[in-house]
């Protein structure tokens, strides 16, 4: 096992104790939980999360009403997610970098593309994954996505690292919230009647995770443009 002090961006590729059997937990009309769908793939992402890294680094980005991120974000994709003092939008260049946002990897596509399946979401193209990389404290208030150009592709939720408890709520801010675990290997596929319902994510616990050291990994899959 590797100690925590590696940078963040490195990964342990040996480590996999804590392989859950999979399944599929239904938490909404057009709304799933992938148990572990990941878990096959892991090996194969995370040195190619590591070259986008490089590329594209994380980065703390500010609301439009000022307020700063917890969570650091990239992207890779045609299309990346950013937000500043000027708004949200998807952007073709990385703003940091001034170079195009790296491309995704075949295999993000295909773990993306095999998860709307499974979920009953046939012919998901994505052009657009944001990654976020929560450290202990970082959280996502609940939100909904709605900058992507049509509502009709879902979403694909990609979660590595420590657990986290992903909140699924309504389609207005203050209904109730369901609670979801996510563990390492887990998917949330979301979309069709489902696809505008608000989201977000609970202040990260501390740990360690064997593979990913203090920090939870998410990649978002969208069809933005
Ligand atoms: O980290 C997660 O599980 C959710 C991420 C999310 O809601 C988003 O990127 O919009």
């Amino acid at each position: 096992m590797r100690s925590k002090a590696m940078p963040p961006t490195t990964f342990d590729l040996l480590a996999d104790d804590d392989q859950q059997p999979a399944r599929t937990e239904q938490i909404g009309e057009q709304s799933f939980v992938l148990r572990g769908f990941a878990l096959p793939w892991v090996e194969q992402l995370l040195p190619v999360l590591e070259k986008i890294l490089l590329a594209a680094p994380f980065r703390q980005m500010v609301t439009p009403g000022g307020f700063t991120l917890s969570v650091g974000l990239s992207s890779c994709g045609t299309l990346g997610w950013t937000t500043d003092r000027s708004g949200y939008r998807y952007t073709r260049i990385d703003p940091v970098s001034g170079q195009p946002w790296p491309a995704m990897p075949e295999v993000f596509s295909e773990l993306a593309q095999a998860a709307a399946r499974e979920a009953g979401f046939h012919h998901f193209e994505p052009d657009a994954c944001l990654i976020n990389r929560y450290l202990p404290g970082a959280r996502m208030s609940l939100h909904q996505d709605k900058d992507e150009r049509s509502y009709d592709p879902p979403i694909v939720s990609v979660s590595l690292g420590l657990p986290a408890m992903f909140l699924f709520g309504g389609f207005e801010r203050n209904d109730k919230s369901q609670r979801v675990p996510l563990f390492h290997g887990d998917i949330v596929v979301w979309g069709g009647v489902d696809r505008l319902r608000y989201h977000g994510v609970l202040p990260l616990k501390d740990g360690y995770h064997p593979q990913l050291g203090g920090q939870r990994i998410n990649f978002t899959f969208r069809t933005a443009g």
